[in-house]
């Protein structure tokens, strides 16, 4: 039942903006939950049994019953609660899939697109950095056109959709320049960082985001090899 008694459970890891993005969404609703850290090097059996195709964090065990993938879990939680907090998606058909749309080219293009950054060194790694900074123009100037201006986010006043599952990870870019390479400039795509500047300020965020030195430090420890460069 809705708003009814729950038990909210998070299955997670800290550094994974997967994983952010899900306790952004129920800590803006307001729902209870129990977080569970789990160890992706010895994964536990619960993240196993409750999700055996992917084997990947982030988990909601939701009464009993398991949910994976966080854009999947995202719109659980605006479906389930959608009485309770501010709604994440709008409610515009045309609106929500233009949402889905972009949260979609963000977690199939651009994630995936900062790998060969990380993997790569010289001349390799400025190609994957120019093709980088590409696709986020495309990101910029389409979801400029199809939303309007940030004002100052995706959703208004109030933190969307968009705004958690982009924000859970390019609010970490500092870390990211510092660890791997200097690939966000601010200067290169101002609509894109005052957004992000906004983002870092909103108490939410303030609040669920690790910390910088966290950030570095996790980058470095999980790719060693950065450490020479
Ligand atoms: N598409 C998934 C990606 C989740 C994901 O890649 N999680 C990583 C942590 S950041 C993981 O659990 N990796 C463990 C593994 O690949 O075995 C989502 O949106 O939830």
């Amino acid at each position: 039942m809705e708003g009814g008694e729950s038990q909210v459970v998070l299955i997670g890891t800290w550094a994974s903006g997967y994983c952010t993005r899900v306790k952004l969404a129920l800590e803006l609703k307001g729902i209870p939950y129990k977080y569970i850290e789990e160890d992706l090097g010895n994964k536990s059996s619960l993240l196993r049994q409750s999700n055996p195709v992917h084997g990947k964090v982030p988990v909601l065990l939701h009464n009993g019953r398991a949910i994976a993938e966080s854009l999947v879990i995202l719109e659980y939680i605006d479906d389930y609660w959608s009485k309770i907090g501010p709604k994440l998606l709008p409610e515009d058909p045309y609106q929500r899939a233009k949402v889905r749309f972009w949260a979609n080219f963000h977690d199939q293009k651009l994630l995936p697109a900062a790998l060969p950054i990380i993997l790569s060194e010289g001349k390799e790694r400025e190609k994957a950095v120019e093709d980088y900074h590409e696709l986020l123009k495309v990101f910029d100037e389409g979801t400029e056109k199809d939303f309007l201006a940030r004002s100052p986010f995706f959703n208004g006043n109030n933190l969307g959709f968009l705004d958690i599952v982009v924000g859970s990870v390019s609010c970490n870019y500092q870390a990211f320049n510092e660890a791997v390479a200097v690939i966000f400039e601010p200067t290169k795509h101002p609509t894109f960082f005052s957004w992000v500047t906004a983002l870092k300020e909103h108490p939410l965020m303030k609040k669920i985001l690790p910390t910088h030195d966290k950030m570095v430090a996790k980058y470095r420890q999980k790719y060693p090899h950065l450490m020479k460069l």
